[in-house]
């Protein structure tokens, strides 16, 4: 029986850091990050190492019908539900090595660490790998621990197209990660999830870890502009139907919405589609998706209905078709107090400077909080900056978000 978790009790740092560096080789970017997007061979390749290490860690793995890896550690009362510990592998195609990654190498250092101390805690330990978090590839983002919440029909996820017009479906079963398990079947005591902040707060306030009490909403809204394919140096100007043009004014429009709507409110543009996507042709179609965030759920659907609102007149004015379709969409989220609670203790019980604070990238967490108490441990990265082949953070903030995770846990498995 081992005493109660002490702040003397930490994991082991060095093999943490060595498993991320490890799985940072796997699909390799081109400026030193990574491009593991879901569903690749390259995100075949880091499951299979991933699965390895929990198999030797002594872990059963499960795997469900969204490809979600499920890795557990038996627990002294085997009718408690588990308390679930996870993030994501799959990358942006330009990602970092740190996004998502930190947090499944965690929880399986979090499992490794208690082998070493010969813990067993009364409730299992699931080390959780949730498919397509980023929705890179695949929108919408965190898409199976959508369908695992309920959030979204299992053909709904199957039906997803990537920009090649590959399905959700196809994908997964092509790379062999396609299980038998019914998505949302397992119940959860709790679940925690370890990630980098993606944001500048912690280390600007010079802070180690971040308790975080809740995460922004978020739209994801779909335009499609139809403009007039039409030669680019002997078409007049006035005969134009520029969708081009068209876009660029609702991106500027959505500047305009997010600025007036500070503080805490952002919004973007980060893909654009033009079709035939010629030099000398003037678009006949532009695809391009909207990502606005707040944690004020008024504020988040009032920003929604003024853009779209304003799109289609800037589109008439130009003679532009214009349709919009919500293709991503969640609430914002409040954390389980008792669970953040955990974490501030974990955290003043090891001497690690801490803050509140709101999350500003969505994470599975989002959803799992529908089916179970959750919240999330942050970590400071260089610069705030993430989905970036920079992305970095020091092996000191890793370590003590992960032993912050490890003490949280064990006070929620119990001893
Ligand atoms: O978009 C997000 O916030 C996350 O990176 N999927
Ligand atoms: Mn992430
Ligand atoms: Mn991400
Ligand atoms: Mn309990």
């Amino acid at each position: 029986m081992v005493a109660a978790p002490g702040e003397n009790m930490r994991i082991n740092g060095d093999r943490l850091w060595d498993a991320l560096m490890d799985m940072a080789k796997i699909g390799p970017g081109i400026a030193g990050g990574n491009n593991r997007q879901t569903l690749t061979d390259a995100d075949a390749e880091g499951r299979s190492l991933f699965k390895t290490w929990c198999e030797n860690a002594g872990l059963k793995i499960g795997v469900d019908k969204m490809g979600t890896m499920f890795a557990t550690r038996a627990g002294a009362d085997p009718n408690a539900l588990p308390v679930y510990v996870g993030s994501h592998l799959d990358t942006q195609p330009t990602g970092g090595k740190y996004d998502g990654v930190l947090g499944v190498l965690s929880a399986l250092e979090v499992v490794r660490t208690m082998n070493d101390l010969g813990i067993k805690t009364k409730h299992p330990i699931v080390v959780t790998n949730w498919t397509n978090e980023e929705g890179a590839r695949f929108a919408p983002a965190m898409l199976a621990s959508g369908v695992f919440a309920g959030m979204h029909s299992l053909d709904y996820a199957y039906g997803r197209k990537d920009p090649e017009g590959k399905t959700f479906g196809e994908e997964l079963k092509r790379i062999g990660w396609l299980g038998d398990e019914e998505v949302g079947a397992r119940k959860m005591h709790a679940y925690f999830e370890y990630h980098i902040e993606q944001g500048p707060i912690l280390e600007a306030e010079d802070k180690t870890i971040g308790v975080v009490t809740h995460c922004q909403g978020l739209w994801w809204l779909e335009f499609t502009l139809t403009g007039k394919e039409a030669h680019t140096g002997s078409t007049p100007m006035n005969m134009r139907v520029n969708a081009g043009l068209a876009m660029s004014r609702i991106i500027e429009m959505v500047q305009g919405v997010a600025m007036e709507n500070q503080p805490g409110a952002v919004g973007g543009v980060g893909q654009v589609f033009f079709s035939p996507n010629s030099r000398n042709v003037l678009p006949g179609k532009v695809v391009f998706t909207v990502d606005i965030r707040t944690p004020d759920k008024e504020k988040l659907d009032r920003m929604r209905a003024k853009i779209e609102a304003e799109a289609p007149v800037i589109c008439d004015a130009l003679g532009v078709g214009c349709s919009v379709e919500a293709i991503g969409h969640f609430a914002p989220v409040t954390f389980d107090p008792k669970l953040v609670t955990a974490v501030r203790n974990a955290a003043e019980k090891l001497g690690y400077s801490h803050m509140n604070i709101i999350s500003g990238a969505g994470h599975d967490a989002c959803w799992a909080a529908k089916v179970a108490p959750a919240t999330m441990v942050m970590c400071p990265c260089v610069g705030g900056l993430s989905h970036n082949e920079a992305e970095e953070i020091s092996k000191e903030w890793a370590t003590a978000g992960a032993d912050v995770l490890f003490h949280a846990v064990l006070e929620t498995a119990e001893i």
